[in-house]
């Protein structure tokens, strides 16, 4: 069991654009994760095809980079314990048709284009991801306040 577990979650150009920056900051912060890194970005093609490197093959692939390059985004880190698992669930199944009510996508998007956010689906993929985005003096190390209420 690890309360550090790190995981990367990005606000994509629509979710910015739409005004969901402090409705999905506040899901991970109620809940009680730790925001470890945070910082608007404008991301290169560049930057974007090694984020997404992994589906370039994909008919979407071209699609996808206009959209996540079409205006900044909001790219962060957040701790806790099954960060990773937790917050894939948080912000919902990639297919907003398929996003449960309550999860992030199941509440604020309707197509899998523009689905307004991005969770890392691996702790591998999550460490990948974190230092693609952000230099290791970005990262903050505190001790949350509420950690022993949060934790047993
Ligand atoms: P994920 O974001 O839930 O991890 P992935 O399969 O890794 O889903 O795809 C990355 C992103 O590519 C999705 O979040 C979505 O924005 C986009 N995408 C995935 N499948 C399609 C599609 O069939 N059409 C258009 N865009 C897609
Ligand atoms: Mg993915």
């Amino acid at each position: 069991m690890s309360t550090t577990e790190r995981t990367f979650i990005a606000i994509k150009p629509d979710g910015v654009q739409r005004g969901l920056v402090s409705k999905i900051i506040e899901r991970f912060e109620v809940r009680g994760y730790k925001l470890v890194a945070i910082k608007m970005v404008q991301p290169t093609q560049e930057h974007l095809e090694t984020h997404y490197q992994d589906l370039k093959t994909k008919p979407f692939f071209a699609g996808l980079i206009q959209y996540m390059k079409s205006g900044p985004i909001v790219a962060m880190v957040w701790e806790g314990l099954d960060a990773v698992r937790q917050g894939r669930a948080m912000l919902g199944a990639t297919n907003p048709l398929q996003s449960a009510p309550g999860s992030i996508r199941g509440d604020f998007c309707i197509q899998t284009g523009r689905n307004i956010c991005h969770g890392s689906d691996s702790v591998e993929s999550a460490n990948h991801e974190i230092s693609l985005w952000f230099k290791e003096d970005e990262l903050c190390s505190y001790k949350h306040n509420s950690q022993n209420l949060i934790y047993e």
